[in-house]
């Protein structure tokens, strides 16, 4: 399962400003589980509607001072989960150690994440291709974590319509976005069924992001 850059560590670049760390949250995958597990017993995992009123297939939480929204009004950040009223839960300080020590290991300094939106997929779950725009300073890169089932990720360019690449994201996977590939069509593929010695039937995937 470990391939050589997993083994060895080593950064693989997928795009100008757009780099995987393979392995680099491997070690902590537990703790991170069990974080998400925290997270989702305050602030459930929930399927939201697009504007149109469909229910994505990926369910959703986050925890940080904002958390991403999607309902028929739109997509936005909001300070409270809109389920429960409450606050959503605070990052952990295991999640904004680790997203810092990746966005800097990518050349990212100072990186202050307000929000990790935790997605969870099971099987047949998917992301369309998108950009994400919702946030306030696009100079702000995004990092990510996947953790559980393996992922085909789809990457392009700035436009909708251009050549993509896939690439299979694994458990303790990090990905750093920044720069140029900041605002680059993204999506991920059907996730096929399987069982993760953690994460059973799912996948999980942290974004950290700079929203407000
Ligand atoms: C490339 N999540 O939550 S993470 C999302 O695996 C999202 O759940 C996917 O796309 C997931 O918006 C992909 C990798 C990722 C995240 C943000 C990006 C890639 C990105 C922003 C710009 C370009
Ligand atoms: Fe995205």
């Amino acid at each position: 399962m470990t391939d050589l850059f997993t083994a060895l560590r080593t950064p693989v670049a997928l795009a100008e400003h757009a780099q995987v760390l393979p392995g680099f949250a491997a070690d902590l995958a537990d703790a991170l589980h069990t974080a998400i597990l925290e997270i989702s017993a305050t602030a459930p995992f929930r399927r939201m509607v697009t504007q149109r009123g469909h229910a994505m297939s990926v369910a959703m939480t986050s925890s940080g001072s904002a958390g991403w929204v999607s309902d028929r009004s739109g997509y936005r950040y909001t300070p409270a989960d809109p389920e429960t009223g409450a606050p959503w839960p605070a990052m952990p300080e295991l999640f904004r150690k680790l997203a810092q020590a990746g966005a800097a290991t990518s050349g990212f300094v100072d990186f202050a994440p307000d929000t990790c939106l935790i997605n969870r997929y099971d099987p047949g779950a998917k992301m369309g291709l998108h950009q994400d725009r919702d946030e306030a300073d696009f100079a702000q890169p995004i990092v990510s974590i996947s953790l559980g089932l393996p992922a085909v990720f789809v990457f392009g360019g700035l436009t909708r319509t251009g050549p993509t690449r896939k690439v299979t994201l694994y458990s303790g996977d990090v990905v750093v976005w920044g720069g140029a590939s900041r605002l680059a069509f993204h999506g991920i593929d059907a996730l096929k069924p399987g069982t993760d010695p953690l994460c059973g039937p799912h996948r999980y995937n942290l974004t950290f992001r700079k929203a407000l």
